[in-house]
């Protein structure tokens, strides 16, 4: 048998491109040393695929539910998102690359080793008030390079640093199936977890988020103190007979427009005058794979990636997807 010849067996079908080879092949586009955001990548794959096992039990384990506690945003804590920080934030300790660990869930940043290159803010696990009710969840992730030299103390430079900054950025959607999105400014690609196989492999080469939509994702309940503009732009919305869908869960909101073209919102509201989501956390992170799939995020004003954040928690307004739909509603403003 020859090679072409393995390679079309109708017997034993090609299992496609894992998540590891992927990585490696494409390495190369990387202009720093590659191998250790390839590392990084693959330390945050295997941390998601611990989390995707417990996110799976945690009906029949102790696991559903309020740890009591609230994060530094004030939001009340799940176990699971306790749960989930450690394992990320143990996993990129443990590989080296990460210098340091900004956590939604954690108050101040966690510093690992002032020998590592790269920068990690993640949200473990967003969406986490769905975990009792078994609706999709996610970890959102961005990756940026330090600007301190290696090997001293870690500083504010190095933690601060606009969106336009990410070396890579993702996220893990635990949903009907279990899907890794991530780019690293070549296009975003998608992988699907194969649980049997314990890996991910690819399922969405280059994707491309439609330039137009007709689903709108927000949480209208809180209508009444939108500004004018945003309900103006409701409105219009409900005039062309737009599709309303608003699961609650930003990953799996923002991932199902990114397939089907829609918009996201998160605006300022009377109670939340900056949003209620993180720039750091999750904005930053959705909008450069956005941007990297033609889609555009602004935050009702400026492109969120050129935002130059003060504070670790601070939070902004967030208008994410089809570029045609966010080019609107952001005129609105
Ligand atoms: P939780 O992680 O506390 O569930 O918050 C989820 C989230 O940050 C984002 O994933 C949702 O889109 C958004 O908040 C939902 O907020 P509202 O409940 O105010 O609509």
């Amino acid at each position: 048998m020859n090679s072409r010849q393995v390679e079309a067996s109708k017997i034993a079908q090609p299992i496609g491109t894992a998540l590891d080879r992927f990585i490696k092949n494409n390495q190369d586009q990387f202009q720093y040393a590659s191998g250790e955001l390839s590392q990084l990548l693959r330390d945050i794959a295997l941390a998601s695929k611990v989390v995707n096992r417990e996110v799976n039990k945690a009906g029949l384990i102790d696991l559903a539910g309020a740890q009591g506690t609230s994060n530094m945003a004030g939001d009340q804590q799940q176990k699971l998102d306790v749960l989930a920080n450690i394992r990320f934030t143990r996993a990129l300790a443990k590989g080296g690359e990460a210098c340091a660990v900004i956590s939604e869930e954690t108050d101040a940043r966690v510093d690992v080793n002032n020998y590592g290159k790269y920068v990690i803010a993640i949200d473990p696990l967003d969406g986490s008030s769905n975990i009792d009710v078994n609706v999709s969840i996610g970890t959102i992730f961005s990756i940026y390079r330090r600007k301190t030299k290696v090997g001293s103390d870690v500083g504010d430079e190095d933690i601060l640093q606009k969106g336009s900054k990410q070396v890579a950025a993702g996220y893990v959607l635990y949903g009907s199936s279990t899907m890794l999105v991530y780019t690293t400014g070549f296009g975003t690609n998608g992988f699907t977890y194969d649980s049997g196989l314990g890996e991910y492999f690819l399922s969405h080469p280059q994707m491309k988020m439609p330039t137009d939509g007709s689903i709108y994702s927000i949480n209208e309940g809180l209508a009444h103190s939108f500004s004018d503009d945003i309900r103006h732009y409701l409105e219009n919305c409900k005039k062309r007979n737009y599709t309303a869908r608003y699961i609650g869960s930003l990953v799996a909101d923002f991932h199902r427009n990114m397939l089907k073209g829609g918009i996201y919102i998160y605006p300022a509201t009377a109670k939340s005058p900056n949003g209620k989501l993180r720039l750091m956390y999750e904005c930053n992170a959705l909008a450069f794979v956005a941007e990297q799939a033609g889609g555009i995020a602004t935050d009702g004003k400026r492109r969120i990636l050129e935002i130059t954040p003060t504070s670790l928690h601070e939070r902004t307004p967030f208008y994410v997807g089809s570029a045609n739909m966010v080019v609107e509603a952001s005129k609105t403003q």
